[in-house]
């Protein structure tokens, strides 16, 4: 299969025939050819979407509401098909792609159509005077998104962006490109107009670098590590673009004494592993309080051992293979390093080869492991892979001095019997986001993002739609 670029509502190829290799990481196998972007195909798409943009933004709220509303049904009757792509594009199990990706993806246009219906209006009234805010688009927006959970992020941000009046240039992963296209597909069927939702594929260093620097692309919203979000920032910045950047983390899943731990175990595992642990709220380090910690362990190998690694597009399986065999080597290096450091692997800790059709899948077994210092390399820098590492404390003071003591901040989650504990734990802990007895619980209404290096700004509900707004304060003197 060949794909091409989406400008101006036409797949079209790239102006200079260049192609990439796209491989299902589960099998090895070469899936698809993807047009191997330039600055040229990026100015192109830029300006076939400041040609839709007078257009675009002339409608009013509900009709885009009612596109967005379009694309929700249109994406809904084909989700099987959604997450089928993106299982054997990123080897994550198909059961998974189901409930989250494909789930999610259809959910975002639904949850900012129905959202944007909710906006206030925003007034403030003084002795002689009255101020209203009205949102604006902002123009072009540029989009970069991740492997990790590809539609299920690239339409976190178009949505909103749409609903809003923008219109946009936006560059999937190239290691995950195929869901972005299948987007594409349904837009033509439905008559989506054209030139409103651009994409261009390639390398970050090209494609991504042309959306970064392009002038007339106003605002930029970035999802990936934070090594790449330090570039985008030094980049746009300069150029005073918006920017919304959520980057990596290193998220704690603190078990305090008073836990149910068989509950707790069950938590601390699936905040470790889902998706192989690729996701940037993964709860890498798990922090154990002394009195409980021999009797914790039994109960999470036992989790994680009811997690089975297999075939993708098999329905029992818990847990695919990680993004790509470069990906498998660096986490595996880490593995090594953690041996070297004095860590003691309790679980896993190897590459798993899996029978045919898989024999060449890029697969990890879910590791855990102890002994090593909180401010060791394997505990303090993103692995973003099966691997978490575990440690003990003494009162929750500690626990909050330990999961603070990385250069990230983005979510965490507090385990405990006592919710006034957990929530004053959990409100001292560094983070954008954090739960109590629970992981990866999410409203869409509520702000999304990091602190320190895992990101600037917050997206979801009312924060996505200003992002992706100009709020201009209109203040009227009275009579
Ligand atoms: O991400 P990149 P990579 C972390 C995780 C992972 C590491 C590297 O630790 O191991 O990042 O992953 C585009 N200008 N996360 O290398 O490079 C790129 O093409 C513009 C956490 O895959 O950040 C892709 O579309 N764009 C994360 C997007 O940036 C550029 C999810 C993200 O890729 C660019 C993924 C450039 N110069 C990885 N260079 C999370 N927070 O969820 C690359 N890109």
């Amino acid at each position: 299969m060949q794909i091409e670029n989406f400008i101006g509502g036409n797949f079209i190829a790239p102006l200079n025939g260049d192609y990439l290799e796209n491989h299902n990481p589960a099998t090895g196998n070469v899936t698809s050819h993807i047009p191997n972007s330039t600055a040229d195909d990026i100015a192109e798409a830029v300006q076939a979407a400041q040609d839709a943009l007078p257009a675009w933004s002339a409608l009013s709220l509900s009709e885009r509401i009612e596109w967005l509303e379009k694309i929700a049904q249109a994406l809904e009757s084909r989700k099987d098909e959604i997450a089928n792509i993106e299982s054997m594009d990123t080897g994550k199990p198909i059961n998974l792609a189901r409930r989250v990706d494909a789930a999610r993806s259809i959910s975002n246009f639904e949850f900012f159509a129905k959202h944007a219906e909710t906006l206030a209006e925003l007034t403030y009234e003084m002795d002689d005077a009255t101020n209203y805010v009205i949102r604006k688009p902002i123009g072009v927006v540029g989009l970069i998104t991740p492997w990790n959970l590809p539609l299920y992020l690239l339409t976190w941000k178009i949505a909103p962006a749409l609903v809003m009046g923008n219109t946009i240039v936006a560059k999937p992963s190239e290691l995950t490109p195929l869901t972005a296209n299948f987007l594409c597909e349904v837009l033509a069927s439905i008559d989506f107009p054209k030139g409103v939702l651009n994409i261009v594929h390639g390398l970050g260093i090209n494609a991504g670098q042309a959306i970064l620097e392009h002038p007339q692309i106003k605002a930029i919203s970035f999802t990936g590590g934070t090594s790449t979000g330090k570039i985008v920032a030094a980049t746009a910045a300069p150029m005073f673009k918006k920017l919304s950047l959520e980057l990596g983390g290193k998220n704690a899943t603190i078990i305090l004494d008073d836990a149910n731990l068989s509950t707790a175990a069950k938590g601390a595992a699936r905040a470790a592993f889902t998706n192989s642990g690729q996701v940037c709220l993964c709860g890498s380090r798990i922090l154990v309080d002394a009195k409980i910690y021999d009797e914790f362990i039994p109960l999470l190998i036992d989790a994680v051992n009811t997690m089975k690694v297999g075939n993708p597009a098999q329905d029992d399986s818990d847990i695919g293979s990680v993004i790509s065999p470069d990906h498998m080597k660096k986490v595996l290096s880490y593995i090594e390093l953690a041996k070297q450091e004095g860590g003691r692997i309790i679980s896993g800790g190897e590459r798993m080869i899996l029978p045919q059709p898989n024999s060449n899948g890029s697969f990890i077994a879910p590791t855990i492991i102890e002994g090593l210092g909180i401010d060791s390399r394997c505990a303090t820098e993103e692995i973003f892979g099966p691997v978490a590492t575990i440690h003990k404390f003494t009162g929750d003071e500690e626990a909050i001095r330990m999961a603070n003591g990385t250069e990230y901040g983005l979510a965490g989650s507090v385990w405990t019997a006592d919710l006034a504990r957990g929530k004053s734990v959990a409100e001292k802990v560094e983070s954008g986001i954090l739960w109590v007895n629970t992981w990866l619980h999410r409203d869409l209404r509520t702000p999304f993002g990091g602190v320190k290096n895992s990101g600037v700004g917050r997206e979801g509900g009312d924060w996505s739609l200003n992002f992706f707004s100009e709020l201009t304060n209109i203040c009227v003197k009275d009579d």
